[in-house]
């Protein structure tokens, strides 16, 4: 039998190649890319304390690569086939986002390595969502649009024949993984011919953008990459410097000394040509706009009680003000989420004591020559023997995501929906069930103390 390349090195190479393409396809992406790799620098340059920490913890020199990517699928059929396709190279459903209620007809889950070794080796992940048909009004439109869908087959026939082929025999050997990589890549490759005349995109981007978007073209283009910046503000801020329009508002949690879960923002979808059906067997110019660019910075994941408050407070933000999608509210905003998330806690060890995050425990130096026994985990702490660091939020927001979205469907194009999440129907089009995000981290938090305390047992037994 020959070697099988593992999961994550396919991911790797996927996630590697998935950029290169898509820096060739979109070059304000590659200015974006140095963008972050310059903010980084500098930021790592003026903290050598977090220097130390990401050298000890991470790999440096990956800081500044793609953490995801996001793509919309048509049908359940094409949904069912990609979950195959991530599996190959350990990537799998976690979590449900029901984006119907900001105006989205779409429901989504994010395919990621799951557990602490695949994120460290790679972390990408694809935010993937389904366009729901089922939300649109207009019954004749809806039937339509279903049966361009109906007609396109958005996989290689190798890239279907190489995943069962991997189902089949527990992996893939090196030429047929590369194979993979090279085939799943058109998958997501740009299309700049239409599947439908010119009439038709313009009824389904009446009915709304996205519909369009996923109905009109032959695959589902990867739509934005996303790397990680040490700091999100300063490359926001310097986006216009280098000719790229940001988003209005930064997604997510205020800037803080202790960050939670996920802050983002984007540059705004660029307009982009591309040939209509003309009915007649020729073309017609148009334009769409569709791809853009993101970047993301993560904190500390939140247990349900610390979610409900993060929600709550963001609610009550919006109540006082909504981001303008033109960005003319942007300092209120701010200004706003920053005063009224002053009622989250900003100190680990209180965000610890109060149940709102999920941390990783290990053994101090002293904690490792000698633990007493039968001590209570907090006074364990407090004495020094055991340590605690925050787990890293690898998922996505709801709310956050909607603004993504929003903001890269043109200004004006909010449109309301009934709230009508559909978790079921998903996992039926799926042909599987997604990991609950809150068990993981519970598990991951469990798991590192009953480490520690592992320790003591053995030292107690060997004594
Ligand atoms: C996906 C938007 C969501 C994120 O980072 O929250 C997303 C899309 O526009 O298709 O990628
Ligand atoms: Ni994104």
């Amino acid at each position: 039998m020959t070697a099988k390349v593992s999961a994550s090195e396919i991911r790797a190479a996927f996630s590697g190649a998935m950029s290169a393409m898509y820096r060739n396809e979109v070059p304000a992406y590659g200015t974006l890319m140095d963008l972050v790799a310059e903010v980084n620098e500098e930021t790592l340059a003026a903290q050598p304390d977090l220097k130390a920490r990401l050298d000890a913890t991470d790999t440096l020199e990956r800081i500044s690569e793609e953490r995801h990517g996001a793509i919309r699928l048509g049908t359940a059929q094409e949904l069912a086939t990609m979950r195959r396709i991530f599996a190959v190279m350990g990537m799998y459903p976690v979590g449900y986002y029901d984006l119907s209620t900001a105006g989205v007809p779409v429901h989504s889950t994010a395919f990621r390595p799951v557990g602490e070794e695949a994120l460290k080796r790679n972390p990408f992940r694809v935010f993937t969502s389904l366009l729901r048909l089922d939300l649109i009004a207009d019954e004749a439109l809806r039937q339509e649009a279903a049966a361009v869908l109906a007609q396109r087959q958005i996989f290689t026939p190798a890239a279907l024949a190489l995943t069962e082929k991997a189902e089949k025999e527990g992996g893939l050997a090196t030429e047929d993984a590369a194979r993979f990589v090279a085939e799943v890549l058109e998958t997501f490759r740009w299309h700049d011919k239409a599947n439908v005349e010119l009439s038709m995109y313009h009824r389904l981007h009446d009915a709304h953008r996205l519909i369009a978007d996923v109905v009109s073209f032959k695959g589902p283009h990867i739509n934005h990459l996303t790397p990680r910046t040490l700091d999100i503000d300063k490359v926001q801020a310097r986006m216009p410097d280098y000719g790229i329009a940001p988003k209005a508002v930064v997604e997510g949690p205020p800037t803080r000394k202790c960050p939670i879960l996920l802050r983002q923002t984007s540059f705004k979808a660029l307009e982009e040509a591309v040939s209509f059906q003309n009915g007649h067997g020729g073309w017609e110019a148009g334009t769409h706009t569709a791809r853009f660019g993101e970047i993301e910075q993560r904190g500390i994941a939140l247990t349900p009680k610390g979610r409900a408050l993060y929600d709550a407070l963001l609610d009550e933000t919006r109540k006082h003000v909504r981001p303008a999608a033109d960005g003319s509210n942007a300092q209120a905003y701010e200004q706003a989420l920053a005063e009224v998330f002053k009622a989250f806690p900003d100190d680990w060890a209180q965000i610890r004591a109060e149940g709102l995050g999920y941390f990783s425990y290990s053994l101090t130096q002293k904690g490792a020559n000698a633990l007493p026994a039968n001590t209570e985990t907090d006074t364990l702490i407090a004495e020094g023997y055991i340590c605690f660091d925050p787990i890293v939020y690898e998922d996505f927001l709801p709310v956050s995501a909607a603004g993504i979205f929003q903001s890269n469907l043109g200004d004006g194009a909010q449109q309301e929906f009934v709230a009508s999440p559909n978790q079921k129907r998903f996992e039926a089009d799926l042909g599987a069930a997604v990991l609950n995000e809150f068990d993981h981290y519970a598990g991951m938090e469990k798991a590192s103390l009953a480490a520690c305390l592992a320790n003591f047992t053995q030292q107690t037994a060997a004594e």
